[in-house]
């Protein structure tokens, strides 16, 4: 048995010092180490050998197969470290200092439009205000003359906290904060992200971007509201846009109004994302109601005020001609790198 046993380590050794690729080492290992294999024919052929030697004979084939396998795994990590550096090799160079292409990124259309806006208004003597996403009762509601229990929270349903706040669902929560930081009189913007329980369609999202902007100092009147909204609007599209104010109602205005603008999409012949309506609500305005003026610290017998709530969103849509505004919360970067500052 012990000249077998030699016999079969010499074969193994020929064989292993004559490959040179890490895909051999399989077929010597089925070959040797195998059930079927070398080593395991050995172990078969143990019933052969006398009793008073069977126990050596077989410690001598466990240690060739421990050999085997042994030595298959370290020739294994030779060969793959060879091959690894040999792929390295023969890579091109790298240079550091060699000059390489930039991808250059863009800006989202509601950044676009939203910088836009910053500018028209700060040319205009307005503020620009940041304010949480997360806010409270008092801030979304209450301060903005929406009690509890109100029909006008219908509308606008939003995720709460397990604390009690809530995720706002307009940008009108600020105005609260703004008047009692800057008292009056004040012109400030602040933009920011609102959240809303409800079904999307092509221009409805449950998380979208509104452009809040309110103006309060002594005499202010609807004549102010009319002339800032339609510079806005003008300089936004470089063009003439058709607009139509109609009554609205908002508990934080007397008299509230809802600004419409013709749908760019299809030139007001009706699409869906004016709902085959031809117009887009687009920015509900009005003077501000006595009573969030006095929630604000502000005595509404000497100081009026307008406010005004744009769909930035919705004016995204309408400048770069996005037809669903689901298209912007995608992530969809074939989509959202077309779109470049002008
Ligand atoms: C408001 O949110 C009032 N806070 C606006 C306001 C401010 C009125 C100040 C008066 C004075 P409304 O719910 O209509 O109003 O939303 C305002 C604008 O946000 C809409 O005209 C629309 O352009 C946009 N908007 C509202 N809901 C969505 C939505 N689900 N998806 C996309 N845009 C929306």
């Amino acid at each position: 048995m012990n000249e077998k046993v030699l016999a079969i380590r010499k074969q193994f050794d020929d064989r292993i010092a004559s490959i040179s690729s890490s895909k051999e080492i399989e077929e010597l290992r089925i070959e040797f180490a195998g059930k079927k294999g070398l080593v395991s024919s050995l172990m078969t052929e143990l019933k052969n050998v006398p009793n008073e030697q069977k126990r050596e004979a077989g410690q001598t084939i466990n240690e060739l197969k421990g050999y085997v396998e042994e030595t298959l795994v370290n020739k294994l990590k030779e060969l793959e470290e060879a091959e690894l550096k040999a792929k390295i090799d023969s890579q091109e160079s790298y240079d550091e200092s060699m000059p390489r292409e930039k991808k250059q990124g863009s800006y989202h259309p509601i950044t676009l439009v939203q910088r836009q806006l910053e500018d028209i208004f700060s040319s205009m003597g307005f503020i620009v205000e940041d304010y949480s996403e997360v806010v409270n009762d008092y801030q979304c509601f209450e301060s903005l003359n929406i009690p509890k229990h109100h029909p006008a929270r219908d509308m606008q349903d939003t995720y709460y906290l397990e604390n009690g706040q809530l995720l706002k669902t307009q940008t009108s929560a600020a105005q609260n904060y703004i008047m009692k930081k800057y008292g009056a009189p004040v012109r400030a913007i602040f933009p920011g992200r609102c959240f809303r329980n409800e079904s999307t369609d092509a221009s409805h999202e449950n998380t979208f971007f509104q452009m809040e902007g309110i103006m309060i100092d002594k005499d202010i009147s609807i004549s102010n509201l009319i002339y800032f909204m339609k510079t806005m609007l003008s300089e936004v599209f470089e063009k003439d846009i058709n607009v139509r104010l109609r009554p609205g109602f908002f508990p934080f205005t007397e008299p509230g109004f809802e600004l419409d603008i013709q749908c760019l999409i299809c030139d007001g012949d009706g699409c869906p994302t004016c709902k085959n309506s031809g117009w887009l609500e687009l920015c509900p305005c009005g003077m501000i109601h006595p009573n969030v003026l006095r929630h604000g610290g502000i005595d509404p017998e000497e100081y009026t005020g307008f406010a005004f709530g744009l769909g930035m969103t919705r004016l995204a849509m309408m400048k770069y001609g996005i037809k669903d505004i689901r298209v912007l919360n995608s992530g969809n970067l074939n989509a959202l790198s077309q779109f470049k500052n002008d």
